[in-house]
């Protein structure tokens, strides 16, 4: 199995400090980008894309179980297919051959990342309910990175078609972009039923329950990853990128949400790790939950030839400012 190499501490410092002088530093924009989703050479076109568009995915937070505690930082690993894009002025293109069975081809992303409990704000309630409102921080450190890999399945090649309940195949093919998940992200989750006795099924997706037995505490919530873009294969995406957000975050459709309704939970991530869940998700060790992403771009800003010529033009006046005190001193020298 291909396991994703995160990028090396070294590359990230080298990404930061490229990031400050050349893109975030003189502000990166939102916009659409061209983007080919099965590259230059094969059949589907490219197009202006608002943002990708993922199907509902699996994520968890390890240790983000009954345990969680304000100030407790945790990881978390995501893993998602993409389901299509959305393009400028609304619409869905068809994708040919997008996750056709057996003979297509995929899109996957895989993350992981660290965060913090910046809040934690639990609420007794009755015998039912008994809420807790969780806000997180996306924090730099521990192993992070995001990519995004192109599987070309159906050619055979001993790569596999994700399989979303085993958790399989989200971390094979030829990645497309690779990316770390910078600072500036936030997570939510609210709980809602903690005092339930009885609580729902953890796998309401689908037409078999996979995991009979297994319940799950009910809540919703969303994130917002801001990534930073390390490289990117030019033949998938055609614009400069600079970072990106990818983000789950209408509580309403339930974009983050446990349980599980609309995809299965995977029996293990892209990394091998199988989650610990216990009984009930959420009052174990670790807690599972539904990720139904959107990822939309920053592009590089192109400095305007104004500013350019201001910069030089400042640089010139400190030189020339040196300059004359280099000269003041060397004059007052020769005078004592
Ligand atoms: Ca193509
Ligand atoms: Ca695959
Ligand atoms: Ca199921």
């Amino acid at each position: 199995m291909f396991t994703p190499r995160p990028p090396s501490r070294r590359l990230l410092g080298a990404l930061a400090a490229t990031l400050v002088t050349l893109g975030l530093g003189q502000g990166a924009r939102a916009a659409n980008i061209n983007f080919d989703p099965d590259g230059a050479a094969g059949a589907n076109v490219t197009r202006s894309i608002v943002s990708l568009d993922y199907l509902p995915g699996n994520a968890v937070s390890i240790n983000g179980g009954a345990a969680l505690a304000q100030g407790q930082t945790l990881t978390t690993l995501y893993q998602a297919k993409l389901g299509g894009v959305v393009v400028s002025p609304g619409g869905n293109p068809t994708i040919n051959g997008l996750n056709a069975p057996g003979t297509g081809f995929e899109i996957t992303v895989v993350a992981q990342f660290q965060e913090t409990v910046i809040s934690k704000v639990d609420t007794p309630g009755g015998a039912l309910n008994g809420s807790s409102n969780v806000a997180f921080a996306i924090v730099p450190g521990g192993t992070n990175f995001l990519t995004i890999y192109y599987d070309n399945y159906g050619a055979g090649g001993g790569t596999a078609q994700s399989n979303d309940l085993a958790g399989t195949g989200f971390a094979d093919g030829v990645p497309i972009l690779q990316a770390s998940v910078g600072t500036g992200g936030t997570s939510s989750f609210l709980a809602t039923d903690l005092n339930a006795a009885i609580k729902p099924d953890f796998d309401a997706a689908g037409a078999t329950n996979d995991y009979p037995g297994v319940r799950s505490i009910v809540g919703t919530g969303g994130f917002n990853l801001v990534a930073n873009v390390l490289s990117y294969d030019p033949n998938f995406f055609q614009s400069p990128l600079v970072n990106f957000v990818i983000a789950a975050l209408s509580n309403l459709k339930g974009d983050v949400q446990s349980p599980f309704v609309g995809v299965d939970p995977a029996d293990v991530f892209f990394t091998g790790y199988n989650p610990i869940i216990g009984s009930v998700n959420g009052q174990g060790q670790d807690f599972q939950f539904q990720a139904d992403a959107n990822q939309s771009f920053n592009l590089a800003a192109v400095p305007e030839p104004g500013s350019v010529v201001l910069a030089f033009t400042g640089l010139a006046t400190v030189s020339l400012g040196s300059l004359r005190k280099l000269l003041r001193r060397r004059s007052d020298a020769s005078v004592a």
